[in-house]
C-alpha cells in the first residue's frame, strides 16, 4: 500500500467548541472538509506525542456519515503512521464506552464521531471530537492546535486500503496498520459490575417486583448497553426499555434526555407510573432520572449520589469521596453536600473537559453539570448509564440498607429537609441570528461590570445584587486559564442568574439562561420549580431584554 499525498487548502471555522467541531452533515460532506479536520487531528497528535506507536480509539454514537467517517480516520490515520486502531463494532461507541476503552488500553487517544444530542440524518448534525490519552476531552491548549492546524494545512495524507471491515469482531492488518474490532458493549458494562452492587439492585427487585423502570436510549447508541444492563443483568422485562435499536438518524427526534425532547418517556412514566425512568443521548453521556411523581434536576441528581456514594456504591466505598465539582452554572446543592462531607469542591466552566486534571490528580470523585451530564473518576466523560445504575444502586440501599421509603420523590424530600433545595431552571433560546445574540451578550456584558451594577435592585426590590463577573478560571492543577465563560449575577440572597452562548450549535446562537435560587423554608421545599422561580426569571427576562434584542417571547426549550 502507497501513502498518497493529496493537496488541500484550509477551510474557514474547523475551531472545536465546547465539546468537539458539530457542524451540519453538508458541511462535513464538502469535499477534503473532513479529511482536513482528521489530518490536522493527527498531525496534533504526532506533535505533542513522545512515541511512535500511536493506538488510537476510534468510534461514535451510531449517526449518519459516521461509517464514512471511521474509513477515512483509518486512511488519514495509517497514512500518518498510527501502529493501531480499536474500533467499536459497527464502528459504535457510546462516549463514555470509548473513555473507559482509551483507558484500559492504555490508547493515545481516541476519536469520537458524535453531535451528542444534536438531531442527526442528512440535513441534521454530525461531530468529530478528540480525546486523550487520559479519556477525557482534549483540553483546550490541544484543540487550540488542533484549530491552528487547520488554517494552516496544504495537505492530507490517506492510504487506500479499500473498504475495512467494521463489523466482524476480531484483529486484522491492513498494510503495516492494526485494526481490532471489539464489542464495545461487553468491556463496557463489566465495568459498570465492578462499581455498582448488581447483587444488591437484584435483591431489591425480587423483594419489590413491583417497582417499574423504564429506560429509553432515545434510538441513540446506549439501545443495546441499557438492554445488556436493565434485561440480561438486572432481568427485568422487555418492556422496561424502549427506542433501544440505534438509528442513524434517532427516529427523527432529537436525541436530547430532558422534559421537552424525551416526551415519549414522560408520557409513559405518568401514565404507567413508572417508579424509576430515565433516557440518554445521542453518544450516551447524558442522561435524565424522572418518576411518576418526581423529575430530578440534573444539579439535584449529581448532589444526592455524592450523598449516598461512600456508603451505598461499592467503588467509592474503596477509593473514598476524594472531592466533589460541578460546572459553574449547575446549582449549588452539591456544595451543601461537600461542605457536610468535608472535601474539597470546585467549581469549573461548562464542559467535561474541565474536570479531567482534578481527577487525574486525585482530588475530584464525583461531579456533573446542570444539562444532564454526571459522571465520576472511573472514566473521563460524563456517563448516563453509570448515573441511572447509581440511582438504582441508592434506591436499593434506602430500602434494604436504611430501611426508609426510597421512592425518588421520597428520597429528595429528606435530601431537602437536610439541606434546603436550590430550585433551578434554564430557559435555551436556539438558533438566534447570531449577530442579535451577539449584540444582546455585549450589552450583557458591558451592563454587568459596569460600577453601579452591584447594588442594583431587581423584581420590586427582591433582590439586590451582590456581585457580578464574566467567569473565569484557573485551573488549580496546571494554571491554565479559561476566560468569558459566562455572565454570572448574584443576588444578596444567594439566587443566580447567569447567560452563556452555547458552543455546542450547528447553526446560529443559542442563548441559555440558567436562574436559581435557594430555599430552606420547611414549607417551601417540594414546590413546582417554575412556580418557585417565576419572579427571579421575570428578572432575568428584564435584565437580558431578550425579546427586544431577538424578537423571541418564549424559550426553545424549559429545562
Ligand atoms: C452543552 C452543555 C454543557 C455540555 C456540552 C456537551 O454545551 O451546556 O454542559 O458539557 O453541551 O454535552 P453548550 O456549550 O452548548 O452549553 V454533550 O452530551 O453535547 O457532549
Ligand atoms: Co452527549
Amino acid at each position: 500500500f502507497n501513502v498518497k499525498t493529496v493537496p488541500t487548502t484550509p477551510f474557514a471555522g474547523q475551531k472545536p467548541g465546547t465539546s468537539g467541531l458539530r457542524k451540519k452533515v453538508k458541511v462535513f460532506q464538502q469535499p477534503n472538509y473532513t479529511e482536513n479536520f482528521v489530518q490536522a487531528t493527527f498531525s496534533t497528535v504526532l506533535d505533542e506525542s513522545n512515541t511512535q506507536d500511536i493506538v488510537m480509539v476510534v468510534g461514535g454514537d451510531g449517526r449518519y456519515f459516521m461509517r464514512e467517517t471511521v474509513q477515512t480516520i483509518v486512511r488519514i490515520g495509517a497514512a500518518n503512521g498510527v501502529k493501531k486502531f480499536i474500533i467499536g463494532q459497527g464502528g459504535i461507541f457510546s462516549t463514555p464506552a470509548a473513555s473507559n476503552v482509551i483507558r484500559t488500553r492504555k490508547a493515545t487517544g481516541g476519536i469520537l464521531l458524535t453531535a451528542s444530542h444534536n438531531p442527526g440524518g442528512p440535513e441534521n448534525d454530525f461531530g468529530i471530537k478528540y480525546n486523550v490519552s487520559n479519556g477525557g476531552p482534549a483540553p483546550e491548549s490541544v484543540t487550540n492546535a488542533i484549530y491552528k492546524a487547520t488554517t494552516e494545512i496544504t495537505e492530507y495524507k490517506e492510504i487506500q486500503f479499500g473498504e475495512i471491515d467494521l463489523d466482524t469482531v476480531g484483529i486484522r492488518k491492513y498494510g503495516e496498520t492494526e485494526v481490532e474490532i471489539i464489542d464495545s458493549a461487553a468491556d463496557y458494562v463489566s465495568m459498570l459490575e465492578t462499581i455498582f452492587d448488581f447483587d444488591l439492585i437484584k435483591a431489591f427487585l425480587s423483594k419489590n417486583p413491583d417497582f417499574k423502570i423504564l429506560f429509553d436510549a432515545l434510538n441513540g447508541v446506549t439501545g443495546p448497553y441499557g438492554k445488556k444492563i436493565f434485561t440480561e443483568k438486572l432481568g427485568l422485562p422487555e418492556t422496561s426499555t424502549i427506542q433501544c435499536v440505534p438509528l442513524v438518524d434517532f427516529g427523527g427526534e432529537h436525541p436530547d434526555p430532558n422534559l421537552t425532547y424525551a416526551h415519549k418517556l414522560v408520557d409513559s412514566v405518568n401514565k404507567m407510573g413508572v417508579d424509576l425512568g430515565a433516557a440518554s443521548d445521542g453518544d450516551g453521556d447524558r442522561n435524565m432520572i424522572i418518576s411518576k411523581d418526581w423529575f430530578v434536576t440534573p444539579s439535584d441528581s449529581v448532589a444526592v449520589i455524592a450523598e449516598y456514594a461512600a456508603q451505598a456504591i461499592p467503588y467509592f466505598k474503596k477509593t473514598g469521596v476524594k472531592g466533589l465539582a460541578r460546572s459553574m452554572p449547575t446549582s449549588g446543592a452539591i456544595d451543601r453536600v461537600a461542605k457536610k462531607l468535608n472535601v474539597e469542591m470546585f467549581e469549573v466552566p461548562t464542559g467535561w473537559k474541565f474536570f479531567g486534571n482534578l481527577m487525574d490528580a486525585g482530588r475530584l470523585s464525583i461531579c456533573g453539570e446542570e444539562s444532564f451530564g454526571t459522571g465520576s473518576d472511573h472514566i473521563r466523560e460524563k456517563d448516563g448509564l453509570w448515573a441511572i445504575v447509581a440511582w438504582l444502586n441508592i434506591i436499593a440501599y434506602v430500602d434494604l440498607k436504611l430501611n426508609l421509603p426510597c421512592s425518588i420523590r421520597a428520597i429528595m424530600n429528606r435530601f431537602y429537609l437536610k439541606y434546603g433545595r436550590n430550585y433551578f431552571t434554564r430557559y435555551d433560546y436556539e438558533e438566534i441570528e447570531s449577530s442579535h445574540a451577539e449584540a444582546m451578550y455585549s450589552h450583557l456584558e458591558s451592563l454587568i461590570v459596569s460600577p453601579d451594577f452591584v447594588g442594583r435592585k431587581f423584581g420590586n426590590n427582591a433582590f439586590t445584587v451582590s456581585c457580578a463577573d464574566n467567569f473565569s478560571y484557573v485551573d488549580p492543577v496546571d494554571s491554565s486559564v479559561s476566560k468569558n465563560q459566562g455572565l454570572r449575577i448574584v443576588f444578596s440572597d444567594s439566587s443566580r442568574i447567569i447567560f452563556r452562548l452555547s458552543g455546542t450549535g450547528s447553526s446560529g446562537a443559542t442563548f441559555r439562561v440558567y436562574i436559581e435560587k435557594y430555599e430552606s423554608n420547611e414549607d417551601s421545599l417540594m414546590l413546582e420549580a417554575q412556580d418557585a422561580l417565576k419572579p427571579l426569571v421575570d428578572v432575568a427576562l428584564e435584565i437580558s431584554q431578550i425579546t427586544k434584542f431577538t424578537g423571541r417571547t418564549e424559550p426553545t426549550v424549559i429545562t
